[in-house]
């Protein structure tokens, strides 16, 4: 039976509103590091996005070939797939829901740094099943969030398929905690189809074990400060033709570093 907890308190005197679901993530994201929000997308356009994910990795397999992917432990990713794939993956990236959402965790200006199809295969282990941090290597925290990542859910994400484990709060710790730690605090983020899963980029997180017959599909997006350079340069393998002004800043455009002096005096706004 579902034991609703107290509504009453005492001796507060400050406290944080939110007063709708987009600033509730943003209040449990800042406390504690993850939040799961609906897209928004319909199951007519899920459905067709499955099949882009599955033509997109089959595209990208044969482009690269299966040798340097599984040499390279590559074979249960696919990189930057709104460079190459169809326009579905440009629109998860640039879904209005979710870039309002980021606007409230990251200060000011921020950049999409990657997006990367995840594939969870059945039954086997996986580049993504270790823990990590998405910013990895780095040991400091930071009072507001510098890097926020998205991961859009092309398949429900269960216990059984292995959904993403995450260490609630590990975002506010220097260190990667005891295993001791992880066995009595590592919980699942269960989320369906259509769902962004959404972490601050310093928590401690890890794909799970998919028991199931099937693969668990995902895309991930890295949502950083303009000061991060990108996993792979976007402006430059992107046409920009059909692009406002607003997905060519978010897509890096106004950010790549000028090549010399005269360029960086070029793009200074004039007196
Ligand atoms: O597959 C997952 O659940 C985790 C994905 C992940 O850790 C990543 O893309 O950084």
């Amino acid at each position: 039976m579902f034991n609703p907890p107290p509504t009453a308190s005492y001796g507060v005197l400050q406290r944080a509103t939110s007063e709708n679901p987009i600033d509730l993530a943003v209040e449990q994201i800042s406390a504690l590091g993850y939040a799961t929000i609906p897209s928004g997308i319909s199951t007519k356009e899920l459905n067709s996005f499955k099949n882009d994910f599955d033509s997109n990795r089959a595209q990208y397999i044969e482009t690269f070939g299966l040798e340097k992917l599984s040499s390279t432990d590559e074979l249960n990713t696919v990189r930057a797939p709104l460079t190459h794939g169809p326009e579905s993956f440009l629109k998860i990236a640039t879904s209005e829901k979710l870039l309002s959402l980021i606007g409230k965790l990251i200060h000011g200006q921020f950049i999409l740094n990657q997006q990367n199809s995840i594939i969870n295969p059945p039954k086997k282990q996986y580049n993504q099943g270790a823990w990590h941090r998405d910013l990895p290597y780095q040991h400091f925290t930071s009072s507001s969030p510098i890097a926020i990542n998205a991961i859009f859910c092309v398949d429900d994400f269960t216990k059984d398929n292995g959904a993403t484990f995450i260490l609630p709060a590990s975002h506010k710790s220097n260190k990667f905690p005891s295993s001791e730690y992880i066995d009595k605090n590592a919980i699942q983020i269960e989320a369906n189809a259509g769902d962004y899963i959404i972490l601050d980029c310093m928590l401690f997180h890890a794909g799970g074990f998919n028991s199931t017959s099937f693969s668990r599909r995902g895309v991930n997006h890295v949502y950083t400060i303009p000061f991060f350079k990108q996993q792979i340069n976007l402006p430059d393998n992107i046409d920009a033709k059909n692009l406002s002004e607003d997905i060519k800043n978010l897509l890096g455009f106004r950010y790549s570093e000028p090549k010399n002096i005269l360029d960086f005096l070029d793009s200074r706004p004039k007196m």
